[in-house]
């Protein structure tokens, strides 16, 4: 092999520049869950945002349907070390959600039905950064991975991605969810390894 570098030869190396480190490829799609999966019609799903001041903004699934759907593709990075590149997705952008939002909140709590929670700070749902997504490779959202929806935060590590999400909250001050609590980093970036605390 001499001078070629096997990173050269195409994505999925250990020194793939995709990867984030210590992380290594996989082309299945793991479901990694802390509880049963929730099943939630799409009758029966909303979706809100809730601001400090008590104000609640709904979307109903027909009224989220009707919003700008965007088509993404993104690696995303878990925790526990796979990384799955160039995944599909559509949903509607958080921009497109907090249009009519007023909030001077800088955090957020996203929270799940079945009861997860996980901290993002507003900064990282905006500006083309993350979506609540109900396909996956052109298909309805399995149920396993998240569906109705999910939120999709793909540059930060997967767990922040919460499945089956009801609503974000405003926070003043950033507050650890469930995995944070548990031991988990409170931003989680992949590149820069903030797994645990
Ligand atoms: N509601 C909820 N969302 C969740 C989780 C969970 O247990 N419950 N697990 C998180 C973790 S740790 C990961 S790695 C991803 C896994 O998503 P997947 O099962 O679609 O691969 O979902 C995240 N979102
Ligand atoms: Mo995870």
């Amino acid at each position: 092999m001499g001078i070629v570098s096997s990173g050269f030869f195409g994505r999925g190396r250990r020194d793939d520049p995709a990867l984030p480190p210590g992380q290594h490829l996989t082309d299945g799609f793991p479901v990694l869950s802390a509880g049963p999966t929730p099943r939630i019609t799409p009758e029966e799903w909303e979706f809100t945002i809730t601001t400090e001041t008590g104000q609640v903004h709904r979307w109903s699934w027909t009224e989220f349907l009707a919003l700008q759907q965007d088509d993404v593709s993104r690696d995303i990075h878990c925790v526990t070390s796979w990384s799955k590149l160039g995944t599909s997705w559509r949903g509607v952008s958080l921009d497109t959600l907090f249009e009519s939002v007023e909030s001077d909140c800088e955090f957020t709590m996203a929270h799940s039905y079945g009861g997860y929670t996980t901290n993002v700070p507003l900064d990282d749902l905006l500006d083309g950064k993350a979506w609540i997504a109900h396909e996956f490779d052109g298909e309805a959202l399995e149920p396993a991975h998240g569906g109705p929806a999910r939120l999709l935060v793909p540059h930060l590590y997967f767990w922040k991605s919460a499945k089956w999400v009801r609503g974000l909250e405003m926070l003043r001050q950033d507050e650890p969810g469930f995995w944070e609590s548990n031991g988990y980093h409170m931003y989680g970036d992949p590149w820069r390894e903030e797994r645990y605390w």
